[in-house]
């Protein structure tokens, strides 16, 4: 199928780096794709505050939210079949059906209902009893087939349409509208959307739907767990602090300037990944991304850090369920499947106030999400300093390398990174108990 949309996504619970570098590579390949594609960025989850603050303050409609891009039936409508008016004489829908070449035909009321299909066979016993040829179509015995909901999920009813004998299925809204036909050869063909990854690459993190699209690009920092693809793909990966590092090298080596706005929410997501270069991912080329974003925008880094700074975090302004997944991660590894949370919070009183209510919602998560264990890494990007709160399996917990604390935390001085630091020490410990 005819591409018709490109989706640029984060991964889920999006922060401020997926978000700004979903925006601003969307943009990018706006142009360099030409205007026939749509490109859109999407926000799978909700919108976080300190994103909010960005976007209102460059005056950017920050991406769509989207919890999921699973391909439904409507997606994949075609018009190839031309459906009969209910009106028209049998003999005139008989000529149509015959120079369609089809076995059947959807007939429709004046008002776009679907009334059935006009099948040769159905309409034995009218020709027997001598009826007239010039009667309506819409009033001879209809064919009773196979018809698809438009909200369907094509995943749902895909191997029971292939197996049928129709070659066009018939799609009606939920009140019985015709929208028009899916053909049976559109369930082999390639979906009409395409996906770009930024800010990760491992399908477990991703949008739901995820793995029904064809992934056309990955820009991203993160470890790679992307899996084979059947045709080659564009793959931007390098060690750096943000995505939108990424992004900045690829307007300049495009030789494209970008606006001021997205100059400002490419600034924004550097600042917010890389905790204002004071994380131990921060690199030389962060550095320079930045010094030129500045330019282009007119505002500081230190601005825009002091901007987002000034947003609640989300431990003083949710509840620990939503703080929990404001920023959550999921993994499996080594026979484990589990959960990093992060939250940043200059005050670690905050957390230790409530750290029976986030040791509960931890067990919660765990329950509900089968996992073996979920951790909640608190870090204080001022002072640079990460606490970590573990719940579930305890041969993992012992095997954990830090230091405990008498309210039972671990003690992460000098931790700013999940990535880069805390999950290789996790990683390292699950190893280490096979
Ligand atoms: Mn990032």
């Amino acid at each position: 199928m005819k591409c018709k949309k490109i989706y640029v996504s984060g991964h889920r619970n999006p922060d401020v780096d997926s978000l700004t570098s979903a925006c601003a590579l969307a943009d990018l390949r706006r142009h360099t794709m030409g205007g026939e594609v749509v490109v859109e960025a999407l926000c799978p989850g909700n919108l976080p505050a300190k994103a909010e603050w960005v976007f209102n303050h460059f005056g950017i409609t920050p991406p769509i939210q989207k919890n999921d891009v699973y391909i439904k039936v409507i997606d994949i409508v075609a018009t190839d079949i031309v459906p009969l008016s209910a009106d028209i004489p049998l003999i005139e829908a008989l000529r149509k059906l015959e120079a369609s070449g089809e076995s059947s035909l959807p007939v429709i009321s004046r008002t776009g209902k679907y009334l059935g299909d006009l099948q040769p066979l159905k309409l034995l016993h009218f020709f027997i009893e001598g009826k007239d040829l010039q009667t309506p179509v819409g009033e001879v015995p209809l064919g009773e087939t196979l018809v698809l909901n438009s909200s369907d999920r094509v995943h749902d009813v895909k191997g029971h349409a292939i197996r049928s004998s129709q070659n066009h299925f018939s799609v009606l809204d939920e009140s019985g509208q015709f929208c028009g036909t899916v053909l049976k050869r559109s369930f082999a063909e390639k979906p009409p959307y395409r996906m770009i990854l930024v800010d990760h690459n491992e399908t477990d993190q991703g949008i739901l739907g995820l793995e029904e699209l064809p992934v056309i690009e990955v820009v991203d920092h993160h470890r790679i767990s992307f899996s084979p693809t059947i045709e080659p793909i564009r793959y931007t990966a390098d060690i750096v602090g943000s995505t939108c590092t990424l992004v900045t090298k690829m307007y300049r080596a495009s030789g494209l300037r970008p606006s001021k706005q997205i100059a400002g929410v490419l600034l924004a997501g550097v600042v917010a990944d890389t905790l204002l270069f004071q994380s131990p991912t921060t690199t030389e080329t962060d550095r320079i991304a930045a010094a030129w974003l500045e330019k282009i925008c007119g505002e500081t880094a230190q601005s825009l850090m002091d901007g987002m700074m000034s947003i609640p975090s989300p431990m003083m302004s949710m509840t620990p369920e939503a703080a929990l997944e404001s920023d959550r991660k999921l993994y499996t590894e080594s026979g484990f499947k589990f959960s990093l949370s992060q939250i940043e919070e200059s005050n670690f009183l905050y957390f230790h106030h409530q750290l029976h209510a986030f040791e509960d919602s931890l067990s919660e998560l765990i329950n509900r999400k089968g996992l073996d264990f979920a951790g909640l890494l608190i870090t204080d990007p001022v002072r640079g300093d990460s606490e970590f709160l573990y719940k579930g399996e305890e041969g993992v917990k012992r095997s954990l390398p830090w230091r405990r604390n008498a309210n039972g935390t671990f003690s992460l001085p000098g931790v700013l990174s999940r990535k880069k630091q805390l999950l290789p020490q996790v990683l390292s410990a699950l190893s280490s108990l096979r």
